[in-house]
């Protein structure tokens, strides 16, 4: 008989897009769990989700509803970390945050499993996941980052529409009908919401995503250039970022530039991120082979190729890293760190 401990386990935001993936990657995954405890707001309380063949019901989130939960994992919105985290922390639960709420918070580690585990032990009931567009550039230059050191960082995001929500790749595809039908579209969601001007996203890149901070930066790209220093534990690496909003739906793909503190050799540079845990190196040429967004859609792993020398600076790399946003960059992220709580590792 297996001594493997269960445990009671809510998800937060249940019935959004990243909650749909964690909960089938708990299931596919057998995660240990005596009990699981669906949440959203109260528009969905009481909606039917199936899981291993039974059918949960979901409950309005309160502050209440933690009471016997030891793990909770949050994606309903930074507002929603920031009101219930804390009850859920003082009822003994371990919260593992896909928002921006608590990343920055010194007492909170940020934590890409293939990077920085070792950060876990020292949590304080709360740990973050990063954003989608850190976490996979992140987990491609850490064994880069340990091997050779990196001094600077320039990256420009190409980010699928489901990054900004359901109703984003609604538009999209709203917007793509009408311009093949020889429309004009009305934008309405991109690139902000709840900002006033609109842009449309079918046929076009947008260079904005989320809003602009006083220094003519996105948060977006805020997000990356922080997270990345909190993450590798390096405040000296210098980072830039330019993030845009292209007609995919879903995979976030990037173009980065990396130097190095050190010379290296490109097939060392080759031969690690073949090696690396979680990474999946799929780069020649010859063959036209390298990472595709929709190729990457659905799948865990962050996928790396055009692995090249600068022809600019022979101590830099240029490289194209793609992932599944909502899988490696939410919920397959989440899930990982989820397990290394609660599964002994061997
Ligand atoms: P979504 O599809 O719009 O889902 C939002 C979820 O939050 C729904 O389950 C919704 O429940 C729930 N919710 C909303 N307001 C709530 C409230 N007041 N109390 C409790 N639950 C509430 O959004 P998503 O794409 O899954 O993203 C959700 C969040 O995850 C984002 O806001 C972001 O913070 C985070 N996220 C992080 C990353 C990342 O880069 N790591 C990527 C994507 C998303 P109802 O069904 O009741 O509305
Ligand atoms: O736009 C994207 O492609 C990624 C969006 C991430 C996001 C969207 C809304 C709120 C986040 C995030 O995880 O950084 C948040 C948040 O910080 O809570």
């Amino acid at each position: 008989m297996s001594d493997q401990r269960l445990f009671n386990v809510a998800v937060v935001g249940a019935t959004g897009a990243v909650g749909e993936q964690i909960l089938r990657l708990l299931a596919e995954r057998d995660f240990p769990l005596k009990s699981l405890k669906l949440l959203s707001s109260a528009r969905s309380a009481g909606t039917k989700i199936p899981f291993k063949g039974q059918e949960l019901t979901v409950e309005e989130a309160t502050p209440d509803s933690f009471k016997g939960v030891e793990i909770a994992l949050f994606s309903a919105g930074g507002d929603v970390s920031r009101a219930l985290i804390p009850h859920a922390v003082e009822h003994g639960a371990v919260c593992i945050d896909n928002t921006n709420a608590y990343r920055m918070d010194p007492e909170t580690p940020l934590v890409v499993p293939e990077v920085n585990i070792d950060k876990i032990s020292g949590h304080k009931g709360i740990i973050a996941n990063p954003n989608c567009s850190t976490i996979q550039m992140v987990a491609a230059l850490k064994p880069l980052y340990d091997r050779f050191g990196i001094s600077r960082i320039i990256v420009s995001t190409y980010q699928a529409v489901s990054g900004a929500g359901a109703k984003a790749i609604q538009e999209m595809l709203r917007q793509s009908r009408e311009v093949l039908d020889g429309g004009d579209p009305k934008p309405d969601i991109l690139p902000v919401g709840s900002l006033p001007v609109k842009h449309q996203i079918a046929f076009n890149a947008i260079p904005q995503i989320d809003k602009f901070q006083d220094n003519g930066f996105t948060l977006e790209e805020m997000k990356m250039i922080k997270e990345t220093k909190k993450i590798m534990g390096d405040d000296s690496i210098e980072v830039t970022a330019t993030c845009v909003r292209i007609p995919v739906v879903y995979g976030h793909s990037e173009s980065v530039y990396v130097e190095m503190k050190q010379d290296f050799d490109i097939g060392e540079v080759k031969a690690l991120l073949a090696d690396a845990p979680g990474v999946t190196l799929m780069d020649d040429p010859e063959r036209q082979l390298y990472p595709l967004a929709a190729a990457a859609a659905g799948k865990n792993d962050v996928f790396v190729g055009r692995v090249r020398r600068d022809l600019s600076n022979p101590r830099a790399l240029n490289l194209w890293i793609v992932s599944d946003n909502l899988l490696k960059g939410a919920a397959w992220n989440a899930v990982q760190i989820a397990e290394y709580i609660a599964i002994p590792q061997a």
